[in-house]
């Protein structure tokens, strides 16, 4: 079923979902921003099963924030700020070990989010002959490669090498030619930059970006 297939994927529903997290409050709503991610993560699986391991992380986050989403305090959850007051005033948040706070899971997705920022923006400006992988490689050690075990970052990196050159990825993103797919980038990236300042904004004023 053509409808149901990963062949059908357009990165642009990633992109609509996360021009619909911000509020007129310049709130962050969750709904959206796990919208975004759920179609990245169907777009990640395109891209071959040696992607799996990058999207299967982001699958149990997304769950565990979902689960707090379609729980009795799922209006607490409404949107990242007020998930931080409740989780913070409530003492959920750990601050000296791991757990499954919605602070710290979401943490994890805003850090890749940055990384997904640059990619994309790297892949708009980038020349039609160059390598995805260079672009994709730069933008994480850049960024999210600084959060990464050395073992994790080696996988990355011999995930990144099986990306095809600009404009095939382009074309996989199903916006149209390679040109509608950087004007859709375009369009679509300060919407997420948009939301990944206000979340850093936050999390900076709360002391929350250390989170373990
Ligand atoms: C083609 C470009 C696509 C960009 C998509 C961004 C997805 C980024 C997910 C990277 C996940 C790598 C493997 C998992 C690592 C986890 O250890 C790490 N998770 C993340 C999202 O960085 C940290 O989570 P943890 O171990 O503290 O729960």
């Amino acid at each position: 079923n053509m409808a149901e297939g990963a062949e059908t994927f357009s990165l642009r529903e990633v992109l609509v979902a996360f021009t619909a997290c911000v509020s007129e409050q310049r709130e962050v709503r969750v709904d959206p921003y796990l919208a975004g991610w759920k179609g990245l993560v169907r777009f990640l699986n395109c891209l071959g099963t040696i992607f799996s391991f990058i999207s299967k992380d982001a699958v149990t986050k997304i769950e565990i924030i979902e689960n707090y989403r379609n729980s009795d305090q799922r209006e607490k959850y409404l949107t990242v700020q007020s998930m931080v007051e409740y989780e913070l005033a409530n003492g959920l948040v750990d601050l000296q070990k791991r757990s499954d706070s919605g602070c710290r899971t979401l943490l994890r997705l805003h850090r890749a989010l940055h990384w997904l920022q640059m990619f994309l923006e790297g892949l708009r400006t980038g020349k039609d002959n160059s390598k995805t992988s260079v672009i994709c490689s730069e933008t994480y050690n850049a960024s999210l490669a600084n959060y990464h075990p050395w073992i994790i970052r080696k996988a990355a990196g011999v995930a990144f090498c099986a990306l095809p050159t600009r404009n095939t990825f382009l074309e996989t993103m199903n916006v149209g030619t390679a040109e509608e797919a950087v004007a859709m980038l375009g369009d679509a990236l300060p919407y997420i930059c948009e939301v990944y300042k206000i979340t850093e904004e936050l999390y900076a004023q709360h002391k929350l970006l250390d989170l373990p």
